[in-house]
């Protein structure tokens, strides 16, 4: 780790991931670290400039100056959310990518780590999926704006690499939830909307609780936590241009009737769950592997599920009023 000073601008820096990293930042701080002493950190939100607009983007970066870009702003929903609004999704995130990466390119940032994503892969794949198949096929419908533009942002890492040797790269985390979702029913992805409406559930001591879909489909999900301890360690020591997956074990994967199961039990919810199969259930399923992450990151410790589930139910329980609904 070298010990130059450093301006780190983290765009989307108000949202879950955005936060968890601020989190995690501050805890460095607070015991006095020897990395984050030579590291201003910068959290940035849509009020600090819509990166959607080239001119409030290129002035957000003259006004911050930043020597390293963590980029995760975006238009971000679930599975319901992303299937009403493909073509939102596909340019928000377009304009979103193009204009950040040219900004760093112009204000000759050494290092931006953007996000991907596992839903992005194709949809018809061999398992495990892994870093190499971003490209290789169509993503699933149900998302397929939010799919290739930020299937885009790869692109874009490899063309600035190739034209001007910047280091641009991009980690590819599976499902996230934790403090400071977006616990929109519309909008959320399944935890956040899960624990929302079971809480209401609660609220108003109904016996039965609805889960949309199947609830079959397999997903792997990653604490919020956990991914900032790696986003911040891939800022820090990986620099090659392909991108990364950050997820939990192949085996962690579960279905979603677990997850609603241990939402009920962190809830104490006593009444039945029952499943609304005219509801879509999006991708059955998007394993992917993180042999490359144990590759190189050999000791990290993942937030046990049912732990990470817990907490971040008593988070939204404790934070209800003003949480993103
Ligand atoms: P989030 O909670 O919805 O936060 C999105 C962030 O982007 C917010 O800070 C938001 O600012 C900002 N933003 C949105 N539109 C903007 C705009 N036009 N101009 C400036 N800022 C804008 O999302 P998240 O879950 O933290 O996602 C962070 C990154 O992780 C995204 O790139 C997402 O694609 C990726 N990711 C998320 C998941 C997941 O399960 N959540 C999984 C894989 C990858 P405001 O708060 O001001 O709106
Ligand atoms: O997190 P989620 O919305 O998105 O999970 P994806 C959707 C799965 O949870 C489906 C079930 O199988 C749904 O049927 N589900 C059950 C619910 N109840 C609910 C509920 O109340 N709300 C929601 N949202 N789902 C997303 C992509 O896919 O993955 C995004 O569409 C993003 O682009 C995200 O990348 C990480 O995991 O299916």
């Amino acid at each position: 780790m070298s010990t130059e000073s450093r301006v780190i601008l983290v765009t989307g820096g108000s949202g879950l991931v955005g936060q968890a990293i601020k989190t995690v930042i501050n805890e460095e701080k607070s015991q006095n670290n020897e990395n984050s002493k030579h590291e201003t950190w910068i959290f940035c939100g849509s009020k600090d400039g819509d990166l959607r607009d080239k001119a409030q983007t290129d002035a957000l970066f003259e006004r911050h100056q930043p020597t390293h870009v963590i980029h995760l702003a975006a238009m971000v929903g679930g599975l319901f959310h992303n299937m009403a609004h493909n073509l939102d999704f596909f340019r928000e995130n377009m304009a979103i990518n193009d204009n950040v990466l040219n900004a760093s390119y112009k204000h000759k940032v050494k290092k931006v780590v953007s996000c991907l994503s596992t839903c992005i892969f194709p949809d018809k794949t061999t398992y495990p999926i892994d870093e190499t198949m971003v490209h290789n096929g169509p993503p699933h419908s149900s998302n397929f704006g939010y799919s290739y533009a930020k299937r885009m942002i790869d692109v874009l890492n490899r063309g600035y690499h190739e034209t001007y040797g910047c280091t641009f790269t991009s980690v590819v985390p599976c499902n996230v939830f934790g403090p400071h979702d977006n616990f929109s029913v519309q909008a959320g992805h399944v935890v956040p909307a899960l624990i929302r409406r079971m809480d209401d559930a609660v609220q108003t001591g109904d016996h039965q609780f609805c889960v949309l879909g199947s609830g079959r489909p397999l997903r792997q999900f990653i604490y919020s936590l956990d991914l900032a301890r790696l986003f911040v360690w891939v800022l820090r020591n990986y620099d090659s241009v392909e991108p990364i997956i950050l997820s939990v074990d192949e085996e962690d994967e579960v279905p979603i009737s677990t997850v609603a199961e241990m939402i009920k039990k962190a809830h104490g919810f006593s009444g039945e769950i029952v499943y609304d199969t005219t509801k879509a259930d999006g991708q059955y399923k998007k394993t992917a592997s993180n042999k490359k992450l144990r590759s190189l990151y050999k000791d990290f410790k993942f937030t046990p599920f049912e732990t990470a589930i817990h907490d971040t139910v008593a988070w939204y329980k404790q934070n209800r009023e003003h949480a993103r609904l």
